[in-house]
Formats: C-alpha cells, sequence, structure tokens
C-alpha cells in the first residue's frame, strides 16, 4: 500500500525542497505529516493543493508512519531518528550523523541503488551536498576508467548553511548597496562580494570537516578503500547551486572524447561542453533543476591518465532533498 510520509524539518530551506520534490515527482503516499520545532509548529504549507499544518516533532511523532525524511540537523537526528526507527519507520537523514556508520547505507540512486537494501537499523544517509555533486560527474569516470584519485576544490552556495544563509547573504547585499556596514552571523568574515576558505569546522590535520566528508563518504559511496582524495571547500556568494573543480587520476589511459562519450543517455547528470564557443556550466544553470552539469573536460598537463573537469549542482535539490527523495522511491 501507499506509504505515511514524513518530512522532518519541514520548514528548513531543504524540508521544504524535499515537500516540493514529493509534489513535482508525483510521490505515492497516504499521507504526509510535516514535523519541526514547537516554534515553527502551526505554520501551514500547501502540498498537493491541500493546506498542511506543521506539528512539533516529538519521540511519538512517527507512530504508523513509513518513511520519515530528515533534515533538522545531526543533533535532531540523532535524538529522533532512533525512535523513528525503531517504531518501523524507516529514515532517510540529510545530516552527518549516521554517514560512517558501517550499518548505514550511504546512497545515490544513480551510483550505489543496491546499498538500500541493507539498512539493518532502518537508517538509509544521504551524502553530503558537495560530495553528491561531485560523485554525479566523477562516477561515470569511474565505472570507464577506475578511479584513483581526486584533487578537488569547491565553491560551495551559501545554500549549503540553511536559510540564514541565504539571508546573510541578501542582507550583506543591501547593506553594502546602501553604504550601510555589514552584519555577520553565520560567517566568519563578509560572505558578499567575497570567498571565504572554510565550510564546517577545521580538524587537527589542518582540512575542514567538509573537506574529509569528500574523502569519506566517496571511499563509502564508490566502494574503494583505497580512494585518495585531497579537498578544499570554498563558501561563495552564489544562492543555491555548488560548483566544484576537480582533477582526477585514474587506472587506465584517458582522452577526452570517451570521457565525454560516458555522459551519454547517463541519469541525473548532462554534458554542458564547448568552451571555444563559451558552453560551459554555471551555477545559475542548475539552481532549481535535478541535473548535475558536467564541463571543461580536458586531459590533465601534470598527472598521466589524468582529467579536469567541472561539475555543478544545486545543493538544495540534488544535493540534498532530491537525492533523499529518490531514495524513498528506491524503496
Ligand atoms: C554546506 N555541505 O554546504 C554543507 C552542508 N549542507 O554548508
Amino acid at each position: 500500500e501507499t506509504p505515511k510520509v514524513a518530512i522532518v524539518g519541514a520548514t528548513g530551506a531543504v524540508g521544504e525542497e524535499m515537500r516540493l520534490c514529493l509534489e513535482e515527482r508525483d510521490f505515492p503516499l497516504e499521507s504526509l505529516t510535516l514535523l519541526a520545532s514547537a516554534r515553527s509548529a502551526g505554520k501551514k504549507l500547501s502540498f498537493r493543493g491541500e493546506e498542511l499544518t506543521v506539528k512539533e516533532l516529538t519521540h511519538d511523532s512517527f507512530e504508523g508512519i513509513d518513511i520519515a525524511l530528515f533534515s533538522a540537523g545531526g543533533g535532531i537526528s540523532l535524538t529522533f531518528g532512533p525512535s523513528a526507527a525503531s517504531a518501523g519507520c524507516m529514515v532517510i537523514d540529510n545530516s552527518s550523523a549516521f554517514r560512517m556508520d558501517p550499518e548505514i547505507p550511504l546512497v545515490v540512486p544513480e551510483i550505489n541503488p543496491e546499498a538500500v537494501k541493507n539498512a539493518p537499523k532502518n537508517i538509509i544517509a544521504n551524502p553530503n551536498c558537495s560530495t553528491i555533486i561531485a560523485l554525479m560527474g566523477l562516477a561515470p569516470l569511474h565505472e570507464a576508467f577506475g578511479l584513483r584519485s581526486i584533487i578537488a576544490s569547491t565553491y560551495q552556495a551559501v545554500s549549503g548553511s540553511g536559510a540564514q544563509g541565504i539571508v546573510e547573504l541578501e542582507e550583506q547585499m543591501k547593506a553594502l548597496a546602501a553604504g550601510q556596514p555589514v552584519e555577520l552571523k553565520v560567517y566568519p568574515r563578509q560572505i558578499a562580494f567575497n570567498v571565504i576558505p572554510q565550510v564546517d569546522a577545521f580538524t587537527d590535520n589542518g582540512y575542514t570537516k567538509e573537506e574529509l566528508k569528500m574523502l569519506n563518504e566517496g571511499r563509502k559511496i564508490l566502494g574503494l578503500d583505497e580512494l585518495k582524495v585531497s579537498c578544499t571547500c570554498v563558501r561563495v556568494p552564489v544562492f543555491r547551486s555548488h560548483s566544484i573543480s576537480i582533477t582526477a587520476q585514474f587506472e587506465k589511459p584517458v582522452d577526452v572524447e570517451a570521457a565525454k562519450a560516458v555522459y551519454e543517455n547517463r541519469a541525473g547528470v548532462k554534458l554542458m561542453d564547448d568552451p571555444s564557443n563559451g558552453v560551459f556550466p554555471v551555477p545559475l544553470d542548475t539552481t532549481g533543476k535535478d541535473d548535475c552539469l558536467v564541463g571543461r573536460i580536458r586531459k590533465n598537463l601534470v598527472f598521466s591518465n589524468a582529467l579536469d573537469l567541472w561539475v555543478v549542482g544545486d545543493q538544495v535539490r540534488k544535493g540534498a532533498a532530491l537525492n533523499a527523495v529518490q531514495i524513498a522511491e528506491l524503496l
């Protein structure tokens, strides 16, 4: 029978996009329950022409629920995910809380769909947005040439910080336009007309947690324990799409034409690559869209068997909400 679905964090940027994806993709469900903090309870949100009232999240919220999409931060997932799972609900969690748990699959449906079959804790983890977008560009190349190492720099939209990140950029741009001083609430430095080489906290080896997610999650999703990854994650004044510059080294010899060919008829990712005619993907091309876009494919001039490429994707959509809904569709 059709499942009863809940969204935890329904009023956040990703939660709103999850509701939109369920509606746009005509997801078969018997009912949709919208859960959020006490502060948001009572809010009215539309779904399929109806008005739904947001309810306060409690441990009893999951009675009778078959699938719960979580996107309310790691703390909420750790506190409420297990009680939802033990109530018989399948939890699809967008936070980083469970991603590296060996008993919890980490899934990008176009890459490792079979992993959903082994979820003994009734929890499936949604990967980090920049990992999803990078791997949407890299997985087809891995299947053809055998991925060995990744050197990447990310250009991450402020939506990755949630609605507050979007507001911060908007408010700073307005303040600067009016010749007013800017306020720093979300980021340690001004984000408007600037870039910040920090996403998430720094760790002992000088990399941030975000940079280490690309390494650890990339290995788990591709099943490549030896995959080498070095990543620099940068916050940029873009609203919704992440862009990623990648140098990837492979086991087999690579050439550009063969590399471009791997994207033909590939679900979820399209080639947009004719740079001499000004054709390459930019964040405005993917915002609000499902597909990730790949361009600037070229033979690397430094390493053997290596390609450079540029991947762009909507962080809120394929980077979070859509991927979670696609996992629910797999179920
Ligand atoms: C960010 N990937 O962009 C992290 C969490 N969404 O901030």
